[in-house]
């Protein structure tokens, strides 16, 4: 009888343990798949050569003139309030301003400047070991028009906007990333949602340098070039081509960014 107990103890405390191991294992399972899904998951765009600008579009599209990029890796979304969220709590920093519309942990991030954009950049690449920065306006673009395999479309993956995205007020705010279709990339909400952060000083008379070799844009300026318009923005000014220039300190509730990462070596 006292043996039976002492096996039944036994097994009890095997028991406990066991179901200790398994919780343990798994909250560190659980943690690794959010950790995972906070960071953002990145496509290859393989370089190549297109024709920068449009002749239909404003100004500072034009002249169209033709660019070569290099093989990069671009954000699959739009950066997330959840991928924003990580990086302000390892890093102490506040949360921005929800908008107005409210916001879940699947919409892009907004009322972010420029600067802060670059710190989660900065963030990012220690995280990571890798270089992340802003895209180019190159660069972006290149991606937009679905780089090499491209069907030369005046949208992000489509001859309209209404076909691949969220704009011109078809919705009251921001939408979950990756909601609509991807372009020819496999890139999501290049068009529409948020307006995205590039690297790029504007300079509306810059394409007149004709700068064919990756340009990064001129070396300094006022405001820098946002592209891909948003969720509230008409589709003319969602053109792939159309460039935005804004102060690197302004934040709003229609701007946000993507990430690129340069390929490694
Ligand atoms: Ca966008």
């Amino acid at each position: 009888m006292v043996l039976r107990d002492k096996n039944s103890e036994r097994s009890h405390s095997n028991l406990t343990r066991n179901t200790i191991l398994i919780a343990s294992v798994m909250m560190q399972l659980a943690w690794f798949c959010v950790g995972a899904q906070n960071y953002p998951e990145m496509i290859t765009v393989e370089g190549g050569s297109f024709t920068m600008g449009d002749e239909g579009g404003d100004k500072d599209e034009k002249p169209v003139h033709k660019v070569t990029v290099g093989t990069f890796r671009m954000a699959k979304t739009e950066t997330t309030v959840s991928q924003w969220r990580e990086f302000c709590i390892a890093t102490r920093r506040r949360m921005p301003e929800a908008p107005w519309f409210g916001q879940h942990d699947d919409h892009p991030i907004v009322n972010v400047s420029w600067d802060d954009a670059v710190a989660y950049c900065t963030w990012l690449s220690e995280k990571k070991n890798q270089r992340y920065r802003l895209p180019t306006e190159a660069e972006w673009e290149f991606a937009a028009d679905g780089g090499k395999k491209g069907r030369g479309y005046l949208y992000s993956g489509g001859k309209t906007a209404d076909s691949v995205a969220w704009f011109g007020g078809k919705s009251h705010g921001t939408m979950p990333v990756a909601q609509m279709l991807p372009n020819e990339s496999g890139l999501y909400d290049m068009t529409g949602n948020v307006w995205e952060w590039c690297s790029d000083w504007y300079d509306a008379a810059y394409y007149e340098k004709r700068v064919s070799d990756s340009p990064k844009g001129p070396s300094t300026g006022k405001f820098y070039t946002l592209r891909g318009g948003a969720w509230d923005i008409g589709a003319r000014n969602s053109r792939n081509t159309y460039r935005n220039p804004l102060s690197p300190s302004s934040r709003n509730h229609n701007k946000g960014f993507r990430v690129v990462c340069e390929q490694s070596k």
